[in-house]
């Protein structure tokens, strides 16, 4: 997907259990208006979810995501407005391409549901492949890793490769390093700062850290109480904006008028790109074979 911008995708959970925005757009005409306010302050994607990815989450079956979100991607396609669809399921994925969505984003990578490759390859659409390790009932004891930079390196490298095998383009992937999946804080503040390392791979990269539990530890109050979900946001237009320094092709976030706020002020600055220093057992960006499919 080619953009000479850093991409803003707007978080639309029709969900009732998402921790940022659960229960607030479960009806559809409220979810397609709030899709719309996404679109008019500047998100070039709205992501459509139906399922909550949170910690400890329980599943929802098929057909009631796919009741949730093809509705909502149908209104917001009637109004003009692109959207990925936020699943792991070959069969939600094709519903919603079908009713609209022109990105799918699957925080598994393609792991969940080996189908989702073949409906990429025939739909031949912008792919996002998260860093995932299992589903959310059970990701948080999944969080162990000697080297996480390396380690999410070579396991997007593996989803990757199992995407082209399928026979999906290069050119459809987008990579995310899956903030807060399998991730404690540590991790996700280690990948944070090594974001070169997933951009020297050469694809697209997102990144979503958006409200996320480990901005709210980190602005905790004197007692420990986690800093509120929506008291988050300043925190979160910093990881936007350093990341896009760092090279991130878009960020994926709540609040998207305060993101294009601080993405003006990263442009009005000459657009200035961060160095990489720490070199951490990691190749150097560009060490891979992975072609750039972003020029
Ligand atoms: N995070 C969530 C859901 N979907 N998709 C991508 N590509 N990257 C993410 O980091 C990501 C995601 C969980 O956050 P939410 O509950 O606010 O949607």
């Amino acid at each position: 997907m080619h953009v000479d911008h850093p991409v803003v995708i707007g978080v639309l959970n029709v969900t009732p259990d998402s921790f940022s925005d659960g229960g607030r757009y479960t009806d559809v005409e409220a979810a397609v208006r709030h899709g719309v306010e996404l679109h008019s302050a500047g998100a070039d994607i709205v992501d459509v979810g139906g399922e909550s990815t949170r910690p400890g989450a329980e599943r929802v079956d098929a057909p009631t995501e796919i009741a949730r979100v093809v509705p909502v991607i149908e209104g917001l396609a009637r109004a003009g407005v692109l959207t990925s669809i936020d699943t792991t399921r070959a069969a939600v994925a094709a519903a919603a391409l079908e009713a609209g969505a022109t990105v799918i984003n699957d925080v598994s990578g393609g792991l969940a549901d080996r189908g989702m490759a073949r409906v990429a390859a025939e739909a031949g659409c912008p792919w996002v492949l998260m860093h995932w390790r299992g589903h959310s009932r059970h990701m948080n004891e999944l969080a162990v890793y000697a080297d996480v930079v390396a380690e999410v390196r070579d396991e997007l490298l593996q989803r990757v490769d199992d995407a082209l095998a399928a026979g999906v383009g290069p050119g459809q992937i987008i990579l995310d390093p899956g903030l807060g999946f399998a991730k404690t804080a540590e991790h996700n503040w280690a990948l944070s700062a090594r974001l070169d390392v997933l951009v020297g791979l050469g694809y697209p990269v997102l990144f979503g850290a958006s409200r996320k539990t480990y901005l709210g530890r980190l602005l905790a109050a004197a007692d420990g109480t986690p800093r509120p979900v929506r008291e988050r946001e300043a925190a979160t237009l910093a990881t936007s904006v350093l990341a896009v320094a760092a090279g991130a092709w878009g960020v994926r976030v709540h609040d998207v008028a305060a993101t294009a706020d601080a993405l003006a002020v990263w442009r009005a600055t000459g657009s200035p790109r961060l160095q990489s220093s720490a070199p951490s057992g990691t190749p150097a960006p560009g060490e891979t074979s992975a072609r750039s499919e972003k020029e």
